[in-house]
């Protein structure tokens, strides 16, 4: 890799390894280069609120007499507008950088290369990396955001632990547990990084979940739930306990004794085709901020959310066990399809070995 790749890319593991919540923000890595020497490193940070840019303008500070030599390397455009943060753009210009490398343009239409321009205009030297390995990274750390800017959805990450024939439980509903121990830490991480799970009524009642993130600072800020008509407040004992999320149940109809449903809130939602609308529910997600989220179940709903093109990534625990059972449950179920060709095709795939799982990830990139 040539040195600006090679500098560029400490930005983007900084990014990528941001384990904050930063939502509804995308995460961003930015580093500072003096005379070939990290002086400043930053990522997106909600306590203290600060983006990525400043955090590495402070740090670089004190380390240098002039910024006059240095580089700054972001994964993201700077941000032009004044939002819960000052503009970045200004502070770089205010800071004396003469260069800018940058990963991605901000979808942002309050960003969206004016800052670009801006930075140009005040004699910045702008470079946007075209390493297509760099860009691409740069691209998937603001997909779940760009699709929330643009379309104002949440990116959905369907996760499943399956047996090689399939099954996410055996025909009594056993399921605990399919995916190996280490597989189910990295599941508590995604957990504390989504902003929320959503899961199915049948997963509620036969796995009784909790659905927290364990034994991690940040938990998910919405447990949600669809189920057609929450008729039994116990089903929902289990995601009470140490509970530190909104719960929030998408039903067509609140139980006539929902004041009594502590700490559970009721959002009605149309049915469309006998279901229902699960359109509304995810943008009733994205309108509370919720841009990443994690699906953790059933096949029922996780087909339906297939069928309709709105999971955007999988990730997928195959565990070396057969369970079998016509009726055991699949982990997709749906309509489905009728010709091969029609398939949902995934890319980007990543394959490696969990203790004795196979761990598979792949974006979907035929989403509508
Ligand atoms: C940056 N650096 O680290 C991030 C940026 O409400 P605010 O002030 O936090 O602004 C959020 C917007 O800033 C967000 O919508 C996106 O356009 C951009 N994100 N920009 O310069 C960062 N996270
Ligand atoms: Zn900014």
């Amino acid at each position: 890799m040539s040195d600006i790749n090679n500098e560029f890319n400490k930005a983007l593991e900084l990014a990528e390894n941001i384990v904050e919540n930063v939502s509804p923000r995308p995460p961003v890595g930015s580093i500072i280069i003096d005379e070939g020497k990290v002086i400043g490193k930053g990522v997106t940070a909600i306590n203290p609120l600060r983006h990525a840019e400043v955090n590495a303008l402070n740090e670089a500070k004190n380390k240098v007499n002039s910024f006059k030599n240095s580089t700054l390397f972001t994964t993201l455009e700077p941000c032009f507008h004044k939002g819960d943060t000052e503009p970045c753009v200004d502070q770089i210009i205010e800071s004396g950088i003469k260069n800018v490398v940058i990963g991605s343009i901000d979808p942002n239409p309050k960003v969206n290369e004016k800052s670009i321009t801006k930075l140009r205009n005040n004699n910045i030297n702008v470079k946007i990396i075209n390493n297509p390995e760099l860009k691409k990274r740069s691209q998937r750390l603001i997909e779940p955001f760009k699709l929330y800017i643009e379309k104002s959805m949440p990116y959905v990450t369907a996760k499943m632990a399956i047996s090689i024939d399939g099954k996410i439980a055996t025909k009594t509903g056993d399921s605990k547990w399919i995916s190996s121990e280490k597989s189910r830490e990295i599941v508590q991480n995604m957990r504390s990084k989504s902003d929320a799970i959503l899961i199915g009524s049948n997963t509620l009642k036969i796995d009784k979940p909790s659905l927290n993130a364990r034994n991690r600072d940040f938990q998910p800020k919405i447990k949600a739930v669809v189920k057609s008509n929450p008729d039994n407040y116990s089903d929902f004992q289990t995601l009470l306990e140490n509970n530190k999320s909104k719960i929030i149940v998408y039903c067509e109809k609140k139980p006539s004794d929902h004041q009594l449903w502590k700490d559970i809130e009721f959002v009605e939602i149309k049915k469309t085709n006998l279901k229902l609308d699960l359109n509304a529910i995810l943008i009733d997600l994205a309108s509370r901020g919720c841009i990443n989220i994690l699906m953790e179940g059933g096949g029922k709903l996780l087909g339906s959310l297939i069928d309709l093109g709105f999971v955007n990534k999988v990730t997928l625990f195959i565990s070396p066990m057969l369970i079998g059972g016509e009726s055991s449950a699949d982990s997709i179920g749906g309509e489905g399809i009728e010709f091969i060709s029609q398939s949902k095709k995934l890319e980007d795939l990543e394959v490696k070995i969990v203790e004795s799982d196979i761990m598979v990830t792949g974006i979907l990139k035929n989403h509508v």
